[in-house]
């Protein structure tokens, strides 16, 4: 493999350990995953990072609450996290956690060279300060939100402290430019408007030291002043890369992955967006770092009609996940999180009857059923061996071309994370199968000796655009993908990033051997409770 490939650096935020994993963790991760493994197999150079967020007044409550030290619980949580990553099957390249000493040793440098430019300065705060947040609420903002917290509704609470504070007010023109020159900045548009609103608000200097609690970054000399969980955490983009690394400390973060900077996605969730979309770039800008290409900030999901919350008890947890995954499958879980979910700037209800709902359409419906009709017509009609094109078409189906303008939509939804329009348009390929095995009626055909040429040309074009879109679908549906192959006699390997090639019409060859098997997807029918 060339050193000149595309690099694609795509984020998840690193969660914070003093909750447990549920939906909004794994959705953000799987869309990551999604797009991860897409460009790995098209033959991009990847690097998809994820973590935990160790530090800060909530994990040290929290941990006080457990009678167990802050590390003792950030250690405990974050193999948890790390476990579900595994349970659900993600490729993140690395995990990175704010309390590692390879992150914690380039936060403090980043923190020195800011304070020596001046960007961080010592002054005084008093104000409003929102604890679930970690984050200082302007007055006129306070008043708006009836002094309570604009995402728990907890009460805000007074803080006065010495404080350093990061010259926020300072990259407003440039931050401004940023916005104009670079319109996908922050996506999707709705959210982009939010902050175009905060940049005409005016920006104030933000305080980035606490002096109230100790459980985070000190900072270097300062030792009553730990840093703000924020700028330790959003930090993590660049550590794991090794961005704050002398050149001599190779054994901390591989050197050459510097190259993946500037990311390409920060996909995050919208309640996070003011921290990547305006502070984060400023940092990177008082850094002299390059600026990420775009901050896609979701929208999120609801249970059932209504908010998740603690004191609803209605969060999908994991063993909720885990009771979806034994139903219907991983793969199923995945496709309905990427299909379905709060990609857009509006909320999206995770509600059981419409994961069924998908799940029979979609996949058992069409793409489980697609593929078993096809393998048992060749396998039937051909003794199971791809039988040759010929030169018969079909008036209305010309293969190569639907196939090919299928391959390039997705290829580019995919570039701008628009999984679900990428998806639609793979699947797409699998219903105009279904068209026209109505249309040529294959079965009919067979009846025929007269028409074997025909009936051959008809099931080739049916398996190889079978084999395409399972090339493009399988970075959403990688086990039942594989499984898919097997039938169809492919060997592939993703890892190869050969996507483009895999995908060129006529890659399956006459005499290819196609094997039934069972059904990838069986059709579901809730169990009526008496
Ligand atoms: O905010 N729907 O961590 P966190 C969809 N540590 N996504 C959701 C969701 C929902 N209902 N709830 C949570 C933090 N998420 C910080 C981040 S980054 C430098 C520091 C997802 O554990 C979504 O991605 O609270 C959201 O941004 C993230 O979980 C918040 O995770």
């Amino acid at each position: 493999m060339s050193a000149s490939r595309r690099t694609f650096y795509i984020t998840t935020p690193i969660y914070y350990v003093n909750d447990r994993p549920h939906i909004g963790h794994s959705y953000t991760t799987t869309v990551c995953d999604v797009a991860a493994r897409f460009h790995r197999f098209l033959g991009l150079d990847v690097f998809f990072l994820t973590g935990t967020d160790e530090h800060g007044v909530k994990v040290e409550k929290s941990a006080a609450e457990r009678g167990v030290s802050p590390q003792a619980l950030a250690d405990q949580n974050a193999a948890e996290f790390q476990r579900v990553l595994q349970m659900l099957d993600f490729t993140n390249d690395d995990f990175i956690r704010t309390t590692q000493p390879r992150h914690t040793l380039q936060v403090e440098r980043f923190v020195q060279r800011l304070i020596a430019s001046g960007d961080i300065y010592l002054g005084q705060y008093e104000g409003w300060y929102d604890e679930g947040q970690e984050e200082f609420v302007p007055d006129t903002r306070a008043k708006d939100q009836d002094y309570k917290s604009a995402v728990s509704g907890k009460p805000l609470v007074r803080m006065r402290e010495d404080n350093y504070f990061f010259r926020l007010s300072a990259y407003q023109q440039r931050l401004e430019q940023l916005y104009d020159q670079q319109p996908e900045f922050v996506r999707p548009e709705a959210r982009r408007n939010e902050m175009l609103g905060r940049l005409r608000d005016g920006l104030q200097d933000v305080p980035v030291t606490r002096t109230s609690f100790t459980w985070g970054i000190p900072i270097p000399g300062q030792d009553r002043h730990v840093l703000w969980v924020w700028l330790d955490a959003l930090s993590n983009y660049v550590t794991a890369l090794g961005l704050g690394l002398e050149p001599h400390e190779t054994d901390l973060v591989p050197r050459d992955r510097a190259r993946f900077w500037p990311a390409d996605y920060h996909v995050i969730g919208k309640e996070i967006l003011f921290f990547h979309a305006i502070f984060w770039p400023a940092m990177l800008m008082a850094l002299d770092l390059p600026l990420p290409r775009c901050v896609y900030a979701h929208s999120f999901w609801i249970s059932e009609g209504r908010k998740m919350s603690k004191s609803l008890g209605n969060f999908i947890d994991l063993p909720t996940i885990q009771g979806y995954i034994d139903s219907f499958s991983l793969d199923a879980f995945r496709w309905f999180l990427i299909t379905q979910g709060p990609l857009g700037s509006t909320d999206t209800d995770f509600a059981r009857a419409k994961f069924i709902e998908v799940y029979n359409s979609d996949l058992a419906n069409t793409l489980g059923n697609s593929l078993s009709r096809v393998v048992n017509m060749i396998g039937k009609y051909f003794d199971g061996r791809a039988p040759e094109p010929g030169s018969h078409t079909i008036e209305g189906f010309d293969w190569p071309s639907i196939t090919r303008t299928a391959v390039d939509h997705t290829i580019a939804a995919m570039a701008r994370l628009e999984l679900s329009e990428a998806m639609d348009a793979a699947l797409g390929l699998v219903r105009q199968v279904d068209a026209f095995i109505d249309a040529t009626r294959p079965f009919t055909m067979a009846k025929d000796e007269s028409q074997r040429e025909q009936l051959a040309a008809v099931l080739y074009q049916c398996a190889e655009t079978l084999r395409i879109a399972s090339m493009l679908l399988w970075c959403a549906l990688p086990n039942k993908i594989e499984q898919a192959w097997r039938m169809l006699g492919q060997s592939v390997e993703p890892a190869a990033g050969n996507l483009r090639d895999l995908c060129t019409w006529g890659g399956l060859k006459p005499g290819t051997m196609l094997t039934r098997g069972d059904a990838l997807f069986p059709r579901y029918a809730e169990q009526k409770s008496e």
